[in-house]
């Protein structure tokens, strides 16, 4: 065959797949499974707007509650508390430690206050250590590895409840 009829059929052949049913599907199948093989690996927000309430992220006897991101003790759900008022025969701590955490349902950040809950032994559930900026304790102010019932007159450490005092600036 002389060089110019391999030439034109060449390209003959390459036309025909390109234009042929056959070869658009051979082309949109290998388009499927490329974008099959790399949707995983794309940085996109994979809740699809859902609520995030299958996750821990809002269960209220779990640490990783988003509530929960600057706790340094033990849940008060986990103890016989409703994790807002102090389980019965423990008293509030006079003093609190304060954080800000994002709520991953609306995505605004809320000012959380931990108030410890004192006068029983430790309740020894769900010891939950996030503290979420926090300081080393040699800058005490900012440190959160405190028992805040040591203000009160009965200073034994039972359970920590997580309040929610309003929306971060
Ligand atoms: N604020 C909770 C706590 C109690 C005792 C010791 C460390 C932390």
């Amino acid at each position: 065959m002389s060089l110019f009829d391999q030439t034109f059929e060449t390209a003959s052949r390459r036309l025909a797949m390109l234009s042929s049913r056959r070869g658009v599907l051979s082309r949109l199948g290998k388009l499927a499974v490329g974008a099959a093989a790399l949707t995983p690996l794309l940085p996109i927000d994979r809740t699809w707007g859902r609520p995030l309430t299958d996750t821990h992220q809002m269960d209220a006897t779990k640490c990783d509650y988003w509530k929960y991101c600057a706790m340094d003790g033990q849940l008060c759900t986990c103890c016989g508390g409703n994790g807002l008022t102090c389980p019965p025969g423990t008293q509030v701590s006079k003093v609190s430690w304060v954080g800000t955490c994002r709520n991953g349902n609306d995505n605004k950040d809320y000012l959380v206050s931990y108030t410890d809950c004192c006068g029983r032994s430790s309740c020894g559930q769900c010891d939950c250590n996030a503290n979420l900026r926090e300081r080393p304790g040699y800058e005490m102010g900012v440190h959160n590895d405190i028992n805040w019932c040591m203000a009160n007159s009965e200073t034994a450490y039972h359970c920590t409840v997580s309040i929610i005092v309003g929306v971060a600036a």
